[in-house]
């Protein structure tokens, strides 16, 4: 039939721009044909032989940013500061890529895009996008978001990070956790209650500042080539350019956050996608009863739903990344595809790996890694339950958040 791929089930290719079919050429191959992405290697050839020896030992590979910082793959859709300024749709396809290689290179590099870069660009200053942006696009600096703490993770209105204005600038104190990159960070983007209104707002802190400190969360059983930290900061003393003075309240964060779920929704179909390719090959290859395990029809039904679920969520985010494009998002929108290109993704990857078997357990085989990793994404950038909740209070007009 040469209307079917099954890499490409509804030939979502036919959907995409000549610039957009490019960035996938670019990162897998290294030929690219869009001006703005200065090409340096291929991504997922440098990835995946890297990815297992970090999975094992829990390993940063301190190349990986700046490798995708020359890629262009950073900050993609900022115009100027060295970035590419392509489309939303560009950027997911990019993250698309990354995750089909895993999760944890996608967290770092969505992480640096939508939590660093958005914000520093959206409500910095001139003086502060000249300072970090060039060098956070390069990947010579990493950056990290601290939003969740301890006691507030799904109810980040509750923090008790604050921030207090005194002579000079702001003392900030409190703890942040599970914050992607800390360990390795140079610059964190840390949101505190101010004392003085009872709002929310960003700062911009540096590693070396007195009072911080941001040690790693060790034994992950997930995501496992990201670094997670904790950041703790006793009264850390910032100049007044350390604030971001053009977002307050938690809208400011949460315009962070649709971009980087965005984002995730077309990963983790990146990741869903690696798992079909790989037990597609390995049922095709492992033989039981004389026959190879594919040729079995609830072997093939595991298959046919992964598929269907991965074809289905790749449109989803295309169109959500178009009308990202025309201005005409709503953060809804973005519930729907994140909620339900995690959820599938998890369910789907668990279920492709009982076609291998004991080899399930080999990290070798990938798709356990993969399914690890898929519980992480379903769970930060607002749970599951959470997105529900954000639809149900959208569909009705009732919160069911609190009392
Ligand atoms: P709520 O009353 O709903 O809203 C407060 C203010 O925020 C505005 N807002 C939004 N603005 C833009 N985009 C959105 N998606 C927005 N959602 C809300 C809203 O209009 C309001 O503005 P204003 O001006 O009226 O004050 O606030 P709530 O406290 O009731 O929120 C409830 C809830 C559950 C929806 C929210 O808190 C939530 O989304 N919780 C989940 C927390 C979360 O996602 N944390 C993520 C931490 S970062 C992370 O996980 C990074 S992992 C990265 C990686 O490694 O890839
Ligand atoms: P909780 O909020 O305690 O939720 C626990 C359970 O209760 C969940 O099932 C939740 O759905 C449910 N629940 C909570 N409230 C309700 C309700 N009202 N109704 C029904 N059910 C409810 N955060 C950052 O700020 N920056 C980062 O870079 C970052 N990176 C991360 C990296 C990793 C590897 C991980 C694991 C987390 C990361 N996070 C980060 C934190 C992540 O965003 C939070 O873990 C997530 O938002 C959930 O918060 P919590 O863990 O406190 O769970």
């Amino acid at each position: 039939d040469p209307n079917w791929n099954y890499q490409d089930p509804l030939n979502l290719e036919s959907l995409l721009t000549e610039e957009e079919i490019a960035v996938r050429p670019c990162i897998l191959s290294g030929k690219c044909n869009v001006p703005q992405l200065e090409l340096a290697h291929p991504e997922q050839e440098n990835l995946l032989p890297r990815v297992l020896d970090s999975w094992r030992t829990e390993g940063f590979n301190h190349e990986t940013l700046p490798e995708m910082g020359k890629l262009g793959l950073l900050g993609p859709t900022i115009n100027g500061y060295g970035c590419a300024g392509v489309s939303n749709v560009a950027y997911g396809l990019i993250m698309r890529e990354i995750e089909r290689v895993d999760s944890g290179y996608r967290s770092t590099a969505s992480v640096q895009s939508s939590l660093v870069m958005h914000p520093i660009n959206e409500f910095g200053t001139d003086a502060q996008k000249e300072k970090y942006l060039p060098r956070l696009a390069r990947g010579e600096i990493v950056g990290a978001f601290g939003l969740t703490e301890p006691n507030h993770g799904s109810d980040p209105a509750g923090m008790e990070t604050t921030a207090e204005e005194v002579d000079g600038g702001y003392i900030i104190n409190g703890s942040k956790t599970w914050i992607s990159n800390a360990p390795v960070a140079d610059v964190f983007i840390i949101w505190a209650k101010c004392k003085w209104d009872g709002k929310i707002r960003g700062f911009i802190l540096e590693k070396e500042m007195k009072g911080l400190t941001a040690p790693a969360i060790k034994n992950k059983l997930a995501l496992r080539v990201s670094l997670t930290g904790s950041v703790f900061m006793d009264s850390v003393r910032v100049g007044h350019d350390a604030l971001l003075p053009h977002g307050k309240g938690l809208a400011a964060p949460f315009s962070c956050l649709n971009s980087a779920r965005y984002g995730i929704s077309w990963g983790v179909m990146g990741s869903l996608e690696d798992c079909i390719d790989r037990a597609r090959e390995y049922g095709l290859e492992r033989k039981q009863f004389g026959r190879p395990i594919a040729s079995f029809q609830l072997i093939q039904k595991k298959l046919a739903d992964a598929q269907t679920e991965a074809a289905l969520g790749l449109l989803a985010s295309l169109q959500v990344g178009r009308l990202k494009d025309a201005g005409k998002l709503s953060s809804n929108m973005v519930s729907i595809v994140k909620r339900n290109n995690c959820g599938k993704a998890l369910l789907h990857a668990r279920a492709l790996l009982d076609i291998f078997g004991g080899n399930a357990c080999a990290d070798e085989y990938h798709v356990g890694r993969h399914a690890a990793n898929l519980q992480v994404t379903n769970t930060y950038e607002g749970t599951n339950d959470i997105h529900a909740l954000i639809l149900g209070r959208a569909i009705t007009g009732l919160q069911a958040f609190a009392n």
